[in-house]
């Protein structure tokens, strides 16, 4: 069965197997659900590029605005001459404002998307002439052997973003877990989490008045059926946002506006009207569940930085 299986996906060129199983067994379910690391195809990227430059996108620019402001503060605290490790691909405007202020002794982006890595790796070594750059293809989820080449400095990993938000806390914490010993003995780690706030400020954030983050959603849908030989009627579906005050969490859902029947991947599926496709979460942190969270996890908080109006967090700890 399994062998048939492989087989199959070998002979589907374009179908990768692990996005195909996710989706069928999210539509399978009661509380249909997509993990969100399926928005990222090539448009889902350009969109998620477009959402970071949207006025009601606070994150991209006040995290920036914080790096610009701090860089020098996380070179003193951490001093120069470490190795950065970047979980993420580094393709942001972030990554240069880290390296000009640490100096590091190499740069380590790791991601799971080789053709990204590569891409955003030559930049920046473009960028920082004279700078050893090692990208390492993976899954940073788990531990990760770091290349030898990088020799023994202390590492200082880099997760900007807030994008352990898309992780409910105990994933939260095992991802962080498995950084510290990614990083090993001596490590920091400068991390981004976005807080907790009002719903007028969150809400127009994931749901803005151009459309772009609906687009985003949306995209999810025509992947589908682009890659996995779907025929869900698209337009019978509209993009919610809603704040989850429980769980503190924004939550992306896809919402059936009618009744519907649809295919993928030769299963038949059935939405009622209202029901929805959970597609996201993301997850906001206070002030006291940000260090709580990064504790759980290994990592002692030496330092905070935050906006006038507290919208993000950049937080600097110590394993
Ligand atoms: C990439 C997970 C940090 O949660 O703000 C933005 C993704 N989704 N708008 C976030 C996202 C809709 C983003 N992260």
């Amino acid at each position: 069965m399994l062998l048939e299986m492989e087989r199959s996906d070998a002979a589907t060129p374009g179908v990768d197997p692990a996005f195909r199983a996710d989706v069928l067994a999210g539509l399978a379910t009661a509380r249909k659900a997509i993990p969100a690391r399926w928005f990222y195809d090539r448009r889902g990227s350009e969109l998620f590029e477009q959402i970071t430059g949207l006025p009601e996108y606070y994150p991209t620019r006040t995290e920036r605005a914080l790096l610009a402001a701090h860089a020098p503060d996380v070179a003193r605290l951490a001093g120069t001459g470490r190795a950065v490790v970047e979980f993420g691909s580094g393709s942001s405007a972030k990554t240069p404002l880290l390296l000009a202020a640490v100096e590091p002794a190499a740069y380590v982006p790791i991601d799971i998307s080789g053709d990204f890595l590569r891409e955003s790796a030559a930049a920046l070594g473009q960028r920082f002439a004279g700078l050893p750059v090692h990208p390492v293809e993976a899954d940073f989820t788990r531990p990760i052997r770091l290349p030898a080449a990088i020799g023994g400095a202390p590492r200082l990993g880099f997760f900007p973003g807030s994008t352990i938000g898309n992780l409910a806390a105990v994933a939260a914490v095992d991802l962080l877990r498995a950084m510290a010993t990614t990083l090993g003995e001596g490590a920091m780690l400068l991390i981004g989490m976005d807080r907790v706030k009002g719903e007028d400020v969150l809400v127009p954030a994931y749901d803005d008045a151009q459309g772009v983050t609906a687009a985003f959603n949306l995209n999810l849908l025509h992947r589908i059926n682009r890659e996995l030989d779907g025929d869900i009627p698209v337009d019978a579906f509209r993009h919610r946002a809603i704040w989850n005050d429980g769980e503190a969490r924004i939550e992306m859902h896809l919402e059936a506006t009618r009744d519907i029947a649809f295919t993928v991947s030769g299963c038949r599926f059935a939405m009622a009207a209202g029901e929805t496709i959970h597609t996201e979460n993301s997850h906001k942190y206070g002030p006291r569940s940000a260090r709580q969270t990064l504790a759980a996890g290994g990592w002692t908080t030496v330092a905070e930085w935050t906006d006038p109006q507290q919208n993000f967090a950049l937080l600097l700890a110590e394993a």
